[in-house]
């Protein structure tokens, strides 16, 4: 199935259904009165995350979503009926900004989170609601309200806690086969990963995590070379990158270091806060090497590469490695997870603590004002008490 990742589309809710203005006309009731019932409300379009979903496709060939419109009111005080909403099931991780004024609407971050996209249209009032003591014949009633109307830009970036970086053939997609359930493409020739592949990684009964696996970067992909930057911002929401470095490359004329620090450069002409996001570096295919050389390589390449924030050899075809790796992750990533429930927390504590201070002043204010009004009433009655008693002397 193809990959899409933008898309733009159009929700139309419906209209609310018109009141309707209609007269009884019964036999032995000569003059009937307003039996006009009110419209139906319109249909709203409502957005729900789906897991079972992975890419924008379908919203690629359909792009206007209309809700139905509700019925007109009728006689003999029928009501219309409402119209049907709709709802659009997109994969989870889209985010829905408003095109004209690029607003973030929602962010279906969560499987069955639902976001009320455009709300339908109010029904009109029938002129039963018309009648009065004066106007026992009303012709009055009013139209359905119309259904709101938008124009959407809808963006997947995938939700994973891990992401996958490198130049192509580096050996994600076999690192991600070795440590998943997941089993993209693999392929002794650049871009082989032509879209993003998630995998969930299970390191016991209860603790798993998802890694993000995607198209392989190349020097002058800001620019467009290769398969470009575009799938990079699938890794925006991950908390942790690990790229992975070809240590034994076909070519040898290939340097790796110059490589790496390439890739490097593309993340940061990106995206400055993914550049800053924690990396990892994965020396890979170390089984090519033979093993009396390995740790010398990988001493070489650390030394001209540059300061690391932490480094694994591994030989993703074997599976060589991997374990101590995804262990480090699980406990990287339950170490950020407790970090950031803290930060929420604190952060509700605060927005709770606010609101009390709110209340407070306004339960304050409104007891002030309380006060300020008793203390006029008992003023005015005690000057009213005055005006009598003057009144009653005289
Ligand atoms: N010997 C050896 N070969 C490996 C290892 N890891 C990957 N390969 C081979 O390297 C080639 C590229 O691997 P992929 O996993 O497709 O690389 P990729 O990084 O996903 O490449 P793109 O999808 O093109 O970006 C394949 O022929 C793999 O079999 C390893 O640890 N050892
Ligand atoms: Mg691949």
């Amino acid at each position: 199935m193809k990959f899409f990742d933008e898309a733009r589309i159009e929700v139309l809710a419906g209209d609310g259904g018109n009141g309707a203005a209609t007269f009884r006309r019964e036999k032995f009731i000569p003059m009937g009165g307003p039996s006009g019932g009110d419209g139906g409300k319109g249909g709203s379009v409502y957005a729900v995350a789906d897991r079972n979903l992975n890419t924008l496709i379908d919203f690629r060939y359909t792009r206007t979503h209309c809700a139905e419109r509700g019925e007109n009111g009728s006689n003999k005080d029928c009501y219309g009926r409402g119209g049907k909403d709709i709802t659009l099931r997109m994969p989870v991780g889209t985010l829905i900004y408003d095109e004209e004024s690029g607003v973030l609407i929602a962010d279906l971050n969560k499987d069955g989170k639902k976001t009320l996209l455009a709300q339908g249209g109010r029904g009109g009032l029938g002129n039963i609601h018309f009648k009065s003591s004066t106007n026992r014949a009303p012709k009055k009633r009013t139209l359905g309200q119309p259904g709101e109307r938008f124009s959407l830009k809808l963006e997947l970036k995938v939700l994973a806690d891990v992401g996958l970086l490198g130049m192509p053939n580096a050996g994600k997609s076999t690192f991600i086969r070795a440590v998943s359930a997941a089993k993209p493409k693999v392929g002794d020739y650049p871009f082989t990963t032509l879209h993003p592949n998630l995998g969930v990684v299970r390191t016991s009964e209860n603790r798993s995590f998802v890694i993000a696996d995607i198209p392989g970067l190349i020097e002058g992909a800001a620019e467009g070379a290769g398969l470009g930057h575009r799938f990079l911002r699938h890794l925006q929401r991950t908390h942790v990158l690990l790229h992975l470095v070809d240590l034994a490359p076909f070519d040898p004329e290939v340097d790796p270091v110059r490589e790496a620090h390439a890739i490097i450069e593309e993340l940061r002409k990106y995206d400055e806060a993914l550049y800053n996001k924690p990396r990892w570096l994965i020396l890979n295919k170390l089984d090519l090497i033979p093993e009396e050389e390995r740790a010398q390589r990988v001493a070489d390449f650390l030394t001209a590469y540059g300061p690391t924030n932490r480094h694994f050899e591994i030989a993703a075809i074997s599976g060589e490695g991997c374990k101590p790796l995804i262990f480090a992750l699980q406990d990287f990533l339950d170490a950020e997870r407790t970090r950031r429930q803290a930060e929420e927390d604190a952060q509700a504590q605060a927005e709770a603590e606010a609101e009390a201070a709110r209340i407070r002043a306004w339960e304050a204010q409104s007891a002030e004002q309380e006060a300020a009004e008793l203390a006029r009433a008992a003023q005015a009655e005690a000057d009213e008490e005055e005006q009598s008693e003057e009144d009653a002397e005289k």
